[in-house]
């Protein structure tokens, strides 16, 4: 029985062990530059598996909250690198997560202030985080986003590609994780709450996954696939995302992703960083389903599964051969060495949920390791 100890070898990435660090939004990057203190707060947790990087703009219109980290600039590359060197100076894995927020973002933010893009021209119910110019942060109502056109896609698929090819050639990354969740621009295009395209990107499943894989395609196609994973979230509600019958869409997505070779595929259960048991449309989602739908069409990355995880389910999901590998969010925030934490039955430090987002090294790197 497989524990969440040993080591795996996922697409082409060899890990240590099956506990990976979940993406974490900690806007600490002024000027989307990844600092000295990012590069102490990943190298204090290479003890994972796999980090998985805080979400990353692959360019200056996906980019959604202040102090966010980008992969579309010089020094943002140079950033990431010295952060990537610290990780394999420790010793451990790590891929960026790639990021394009769509409608999640504020005109302030955007390139000469427009509006946020979007499959389609719906205002979300849901919020940004801004820094004022005394240096606090405010949460901000998001703007109201302009429907993108059919003929600017391919500039951001290219942007995807770019952003990942520079991530692995010039910032030294291992991998890249596709962000096709929690409501962000691939998500969007994913959802019928989100989408009313009438092109060939909105209105049956096959059209609104089409972005997706046409994104896939040009990630896979720069980098490899076994150094490629995507995170999905099927029924979260997180950026007011909502779809009418998630089951079948997000098959086709997985069936889809099984003859592409990837790395790992990511699921967030339920409502991220909310309830597991969450659900949209009118039946509970079957993860079971949606995994064996992924085997069955040839997929044979590693399985990764996130939200609400504590050692013991964990261990379970491993045991029972359902997951390969559990993402923690919460808990590495904490516990750098929360890896020696698990496997010594150590106690944790709880998270100051005060410090999530933006600040300073309190509640970044001062978290302390056990003794
Ligand atoms: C929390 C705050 C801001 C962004 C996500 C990138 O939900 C995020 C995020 C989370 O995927």
């Amino acid at each position: 029985m497989a524990t969440l100890f040993d080591p795996l070898r996922a697409g082409d990435l060899a890990l240590a062990n099956r506990i990976v660090m979940a993406p974490l939004t900690r806007n600490r990057s002024p000027n989307a530059v990844p600092g000295d203190l990012s590069v102490t707060y990943y190298g204090q947790r290479a003890t994972a598996g796999l980090i998985v990087t805080e979400a990353t703009a692959i360019s200056h219109q996906g980019q959604g909250y202040a102090n966010v980290p980008g992969l579309y600039g010089a020094d943002q590359l140079a950033g990431w690198k010295r952060v990537t060197d610290a990780v394999h100076k420790a010793g451990g894995t790590i891929v960026v997560q790639l990021w394009h927020v769509g409608r999640i973002s504020h005109n302030t933010l955007q390139p000469g202030g427009g509006k946020p893009v979007a499959p389609s021209a719906i205002r979300a119910n849901s919020k940004t985080f801004l820094v004022k110019p005394d240096g606090s942060g405010e949460f901000a109502e998001t703007s109201e986003p302009r429907a993108l056109e059919t003929a600017e896609l391919p500039g951001i698929v290219d942007d995807f590609r770019r952003a990942a090819k520079a991530a692995i050639e010039v910032a030294g990354f291992d991998g890249v994780e596709i962000h096709g969740a929690n409501g962000y621009l691939v998500d969007q295009f994913l959802r019928s709450g989100t989408n009313h395209r009438t092109d060939d990107y909105g209105g049956s499943i096959e059209n609104r996954t089409r972005f997706l894989f046409e994104v896939v395609d040009a990630v896979t196609g720069a980098v490899g696939a076994g150094r490629t994973g995507i995170r999905l979230s099927p029924v979260t509600p997180a950026n007011d995302t909502w779809d009418a019958d998630p089951q079948p869409l997000f098959n086709h997505v997985v069936a889809g992703l099984g003859s592409r070779g990837l790395a790992y595929v990511h699921i967030v259960e339920g409502a991220t960083g909310g309830a597991r048991d969450f659900s949209q449309g009118d039946r509970p989602f079957d993860y079971e389903e949606l995994k064996a739908t992924y085997r069955k069409a040839g997929g044979t990355g590693a399985w990764l599964v996130n939200n609400g995880y504590d050692k013991e389910l964990a261990e379970k999901a491993v045991g029972d051969g359902y997951a390969d590998l559990v993402a923690f969010g919460k808990l590495f925030i904490a516990n750098p060495d929360l890896v020696s934490r698990l496997k010594r039955n150590a106690g944790l430090n709880d998270p100051d949920k005060a410090t999530f987002y933006g600040g300073d090294a309190k509640g970044y790197t001062d978290y302390p390791t056990a003794a």
